[in-house]
């Protein structure tokens, strides 16, 4: 592998994260201590990370209802995502947008979106104005296979091509829309076929290999700074979990979720790691043990935050009604 060391690690570190910090939520939600609902992105980090560590900084991020890989994938701080979805004041959004809308502007990430197919229109006006700002920045768009059967998805890049916008539109395909597999939901089997219609490069890349994510994803970001206009990457992958924590998930195999569990992202990184001499077993457990020290303390900081006041549920909204006295 001819990526510098320190991308590796990141890779490796964030993928971890995502992992334990999903797992650790699924567990305070089946014991009720969470609000709300969960979707976790457990066996579909290769995806995300491998996006983001192709990205700069100062470049953008849309998100989806099955977001937090996302945020972490970005840079996102486990504390303030976990008292997020605890509903407290120091949590991305004071509490009060929780496990589907999380938002760091700081670290790009435009938001997570409980509207299926919403964060595309997003994505795209976030790219015209990077065009106008000419700003270089470029924005990557997650949403899934069931999202791409949305009419936000066709519009969105029809106006992307057309006016050559900076964004790279990442199709999730995790074989499932909730509980319906892809073959019931769409007449193709590649979502990245859609791109022809749209004239710009559509690319089909294995979700489960975090390499590969990543040099699909260069290529596309070089594109779209340039000013060549967007690319559609579909990274095929897998969820391990159900479509939300309880999810009985009586409508797949599980004979099919343990074939894709044997190419569980993870582990297999580590072999790639290993086998190229990149790092030791040693190093790998030493950044699994600092990762779940990570999580045990993002626990303990949103278990020890306050939830927001009465009046912040006023704050943060599109209305003048307060101001004029018609709420009090
Ligand atoms: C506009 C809209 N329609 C329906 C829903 C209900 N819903 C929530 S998740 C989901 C499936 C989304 O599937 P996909 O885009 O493949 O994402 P995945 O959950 O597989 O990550 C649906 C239909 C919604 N939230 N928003
Ligand atoms: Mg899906």
């Amino acid at each position: 592998m001819d990526i510098p060391k320190e991308i590796l690690l990141t890779m490796y570190e964030r993928m971890v994260r995502i992992r334990k910090f999903e797992e650790k939520a699924s567990e305070l939600f089946a014991k009720g201590v969470l609000p709300g609902f969960i979707h976790t992105y457990v066996g579909e980090e290769a995806t995300a990370v491998g996006v983001c560590v192709a990205l700069r900084d100062d470049d953008l991020v849309t998100s989806t209802h099955r977001g937090h890989g996302h945020v972490i994938s970005k840079g996102g701080d486990p504390r303030y995502m976990m008292a997020e979805l605890y509903g407290k004041e120091t949590g991305y959004c004071k509490g009060k947008g929780g496990s589907m809308h999380i938002a760091d502007p700081d670290k790009g990430m435009l938001g997570a979106n409980g509207i299926v197919g919403g964060g595309l229109p997003i994505a795209t006006g976030a790219g015209l104005s990077i065009k106008l700002r000419n700003s270089n920045q470029v924005v990557a768009c997650f949403f899934g296979d069931g999202a791409s059967n949305q009419g936000t998805f066709h519009e969105s890049i029809n106006m992307s091509s057309l006016w050559k916008l900076p964004v790279i539109y990442v199709c999730e395909n995790n074989q499932y829309g909730e509980f319906t597999p892809q073959k019931r939901h769409q007449a193709i089997t590649d979502i990245s076929q859609r791109a022809t219609a749209y004239g710009i490069p559509g690319i089909t890349v294995d979700g489960m290999d975090v390499v590969a994510v990543y040099e699909a994803t260069k290529e596309a970001v070089k594109r779209a700074r340039e000013g060549n206009g967007p690319t559609l990457i579909e990274a095929k992958c897998y969820r391990f979990h159900g479509h939300f924590v309880g999810d009985p998930q009586l409508y797949r195999d599980q004979a099919e979720v343990q074939k894709w569990m044997e190419r569980d992202p993870i582990p297999s990184f580590e072999k790639q790691l290993l086998e190229s001499n990149v790092v030791t077993e040693e190093d790998l457990r030493k950044i699994q043990e600092e990762v779940q020290h990570e999580i045990d303390e993002a626990v303990k900081f949103a278990e020890g935050s306050p939830y927001p006041s009465d009046k912040e549920a006023l704050e943060d909204i599109y209305t003048d009604l307060v101001e004029e006295g018609r709420v009090r």
